[in-house]
């Protein structure tokens, strides 16, 4: 009996991997287009839609099935081009089962009667959209409520979606568990927002949010319902155009989400180009801002109404956004150059709970992200610069003297040692007396800034790496 019941499971696993078809949509064959694919697909199958120069007529493809992979593939991304749609009708993808996974498909022109047309509707539990592009519809992803849905959105691109009445954004994800934003550039919404999410959770991570070619959005991101939002690592420009002075909104039409209400932005960098409106609006009663090495270039104030606990460190704002000293601020180059200050001036963010506030990550235009690489400590902003901190050495100096994880300090009286790591944190802080030797023993490998104080001076400055 119990050989006969651990066999079953593997037994049926083989059965479920086995079932598993996929569907080829190619022009011209029996299966010319997604809507027969959803037709004949059962849960688990993949759907792999095939490159064509002419874009696909797309009529509204509804998706009952859960656990689908739909896919472009071929010489570049299939485009979805939609019919007009009727009354009843909502999307080119309406993606009604659970645990879908979109790939690598552009979905444009999006339109129907109620001024909401999207790309991707989303009414399942768990969508996963990766690579894919989103161009002129009244919406590119709208998700409606579902308590339990997580939703993760990457590498993608959302550009000029809107209708221009305000009600349809470039995203628009209503209430749900978790949306998880990353390494996607959201840009020129029509009057909405560049992205609109009311999840109690929404985590917004190495993104840029930008207006190159005109466009006229209301907020860069609005967080309508507040709920817990942590930002790493994005590039938020508001331009001229703009409809809505604010670049960020949170809880402004009411603090709603699940509490606490907690906004978290660590290593942002947020250039206003309007001399009027705000960085970041916050409702009041929001818990928490922590604003940790962002820069802040532009006109407005920074932060609007008054958080219950407001923590902030190794901020930079000027107003003036040619100040910050950045590559090519006419052209969104936003890394900087020697002459700024962000340089070497962050701090390690800590924690929130047990989620890591530390920028891994930098937004990159063609790859979506790279490592983010430290060079001396931390710097302010989206990008870590090749920038290193002036090394200050006197003829003193040849008094500290350092071996593998030991520092021996042979001729100065009463030196004042500080050992820094690269994320801005002080490892140790401390007197070492002539002929001491201080040694390290718990370093985790990397690059390490150790300098040295009489009370009058610097004697030394130096980096060392632990390996
Ligand atoms: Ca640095």
């Amino acid at each position: 009996m119990l050989k006969k019941l651990l066999i079953l499971p593997a037994f049926l696993l083989f059965l479920t991997i086995s079932s598993a078809k996929i569907w080829y949509v190619v022009p011209g064959t029996s299966i010319p287009d997604p809507k027969t694919a959803a037709g004949l697909a059962s849960s688990g199958d993949t759907i792999d839609i095939a490159y064509s120069a002419v874009p696909y007529l797309a009529y509204e493809t509804k998706w009952p099935q859960h656990n689908l992979l739909i896919r472009g593939s071929g010489t570049s991304r299939p485009i979805l081009k939609a019919e007009t749609f009727s009354v009843t009708q909502k999307a080119i993808f309406v993606i009604q089962g659970n645990d879908v996974t979109i790939e690598n498909i552009e979905f444009t022109n999006a339109r129907v009667p109620d001024k909401n047309g999207a790309g991707i509707r989303s009414e399942g539990v768990n969508l996963n959209v990766r690579h894919c592009t989103f161009r002129t519809n009244e919406t590119g992803i709208l998700a409606g409520d579902k308590p339990d849905c997580k939703i993760l959105v990457e590498y993608c691109e959302f550009d000029s979606n809107g209708n221009g009445d305000g009600y349809s954004h470039n995203l628009y994800i209503n209430h749900i568990a978790e949306f998880t934003f990353r390494f996607n550039y959201t840009h020129d919404s029509k009057i909405g927002h560049l992205l609109k999410s009311r999840a109690h959770k929404t985590y917004i991570l190495y993104n840029r949010f930008d207006s190159p070619k005109n466009g006229n959005p209301s907020r860069e991101i609005d967080l309508p319902n507040g709920g817990l939002a942590i930002f790493i690592g994005n590039i938020i420009r508001q331009t001229q155009n703009a409809e809505n002075s604010n670049l960020v909104g949170y809880g402004l039409e009411g603090l709603t989400n699940t509490a606490p209400h907690d906004i978290i932005m660590i290593n942002n960098t947020l250039i206003n180009e309007k001399a009027n409106g705000s960085f970041v609006h916050v409702q009041n009663g929001t818990n928490l801002l922590k604003m940790w090495n962002n820069i802040l270039a532009g006109g407005g104030s920074t932060i609007n109404q008054s958080p219950t606990i407001l923590d902030t460190m190794s901020n930079y704002y000027t107003p003036n956004i040619s100040d910050a000293s950045f590559v090519d601020e006419n052209n969104q180059d936003y890394h900087l150059t020697t002459g700024s200050w962000a340089a070497n001036h962050g701090a390690d963010p800590g924690y929130y709970q047990d989620y890591q506030l530390l920028a891994l990550y930098e937004y990159d235009e063609v790859l979506g992200k790279i490592d983010r690489k430290f060079i001396d400590k931390i710097d302010i902003g989206a990008f870590e610069s090749d920038i290193s901190t002036t090394i200050q050495e006197t003829k003193q100096s040849h008094s500290l003297n350092i071996k593998g994880n030991c520092i021996t300090n042979t001729g100065i009286a009463g030196l004042a040692m500080k050992i820094s790591a690269v994320t801005g944190s002080d490892i140790y802080s401390g007197l070492i007396g002539a002929g001491e030797q201080k040694c390290f023993e718990n370093l985790v490998p990397g690059i390490y800034i150790i300098t040295a104080r009489t009370k009058d001076r610097l004697v030394a400055s130096r980096k060392f790496l632990i390996n």
